[in-house]
């Protein structure tokens, strides 16, 4: 059988006093539960360290440079990879990444799967960065990844593991069909992936439940669409009064949500999945190569 049980690790509000110890103990009591659980996987939020620091502005990288990791594990994450290394379970995981390459310093907004036995099997950076550069000063917080990160330059890829065909992606990805179609196209069954969706929308008003709404829309339809599992952890509830929204969840293959989060705090949701669901899916009414029709999506690609 390829049923295996998958968790997803949703956090509760992260402040930005807290440290990022606090922030790790609590990814390991997760990691913990889900493990108790029968878990072989955890998805655990984007940015999953530190406070949704892009509603602040900054203007001196020395002011923003602690909310950013250098190297892997970084000193911070090291206790979290020990112990799932030690329980034999793997982790997605999101946080900033500050890199020096080919001489030059860099910032992304930066997922890894982390595999059973500890090694990083795959990493993404993240490329649909939402906001603005500079303040728009609509609300009394802003949404800066365009200021902090720079676009994520390794495409979007699934990765082979010991569970799975994994493809990761983050937060406002998921309102993009063309990343998980990408990852779909390299055998991706499941798709992980975190957020931090502010409830307001800076940009314009918009009723709260649509913004709940959009983000169980965007997942379903990833997974039907793909023939997929998807898992999806928010980071949520209000840090320093900023709130975010939860709806963390497991989707199946057939489009159905088969387990969500209930409240806005640390919580673990899983469910067995059949990997096998979907590659029958991706042989009958999805099989690509079969009914896909390329020579008309031209257009997709070109602009
Ligand atoms: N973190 C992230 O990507 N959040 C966005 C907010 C969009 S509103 C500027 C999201 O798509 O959920």
């Amino acid at each position: 059988s390829r049923t295996r049980i998958f968790a997803v690790g949703q956090l509760g509000p992260i402040s930005l006093a807290d440290s990022k110890e606090a922030a790790v103990a609590r990814l390991i009591a997760l990691l913990r539960e889900a493990h108790g659980r029968g878990a072989v996987w955890i998805t655990f939020p984007e940015l999953a360290l530190t406070t949704f620091f892009p509603r602040y502005v900054y203007d001196d990288p020395a002011d923003y440079d602690r909310f950013f990791e250098e190297g892997l594990p970084s000193p911070a994450m090291r206790p979290l990879f020990e112990v799932a290394r030690e329980l034999g379970i793997g982790f997605y995981l999101g946080f900033a990444e500050k890199v020096v390459e080919g001489g030059e310093t860099h910032r992304y907004n930066t997922a890894i799967l982390v595999e059973r036995d500890g090694r990083v099997i795959g990493k993404y950076r993240k490329i649909h960065l939402p906001g603005t550069r500079d303040p728009i000063r609509k609300a009394n917080f802003e949404h800066l990844e365009k200021r902090y990160f720079e676009v994520g330059d390794l495409g979007f890829r699934s990765f082979g593991s010991s569970v799975g065909r994994i493809g990761l992606c983050i937060c406002n990805d998921r309102r993009w069909p063309e990343t998980f179609r990408v990852m779909a196209l390299q055998g991706a069954e499941v798709f992980l992936l975190g957020y931090n969706t502010p409830t307001l929308n800076i940009h314009h008003p918009e009723p709260a439940h649509l913004r709940e709404f959009h983000n169980r829309l965007s997942l379903e339809s990833a997974a039907y669409q793909n023939a997929a599992w998807v898992m999806a952890a928010a980071k949520c509830g209000a840090e320093d009064g900023f709130a975010m929204i939860g709806g963390s969840a497991i989707v199946a293959p057939t489009g159905e949500t088969v387990a969500r989060a209930s409240g806005e705090d640390d919580e673990v949701i899983s469910y067995a999945c059949d990997l096998e669901l979907g590659a029958y899916i991706r042989r009958s009414v999805f099989d690509f190569a079969r009914h896909r029709r390329i020579e008309h999506y031209g257009l997709i690609a070109s602009q």
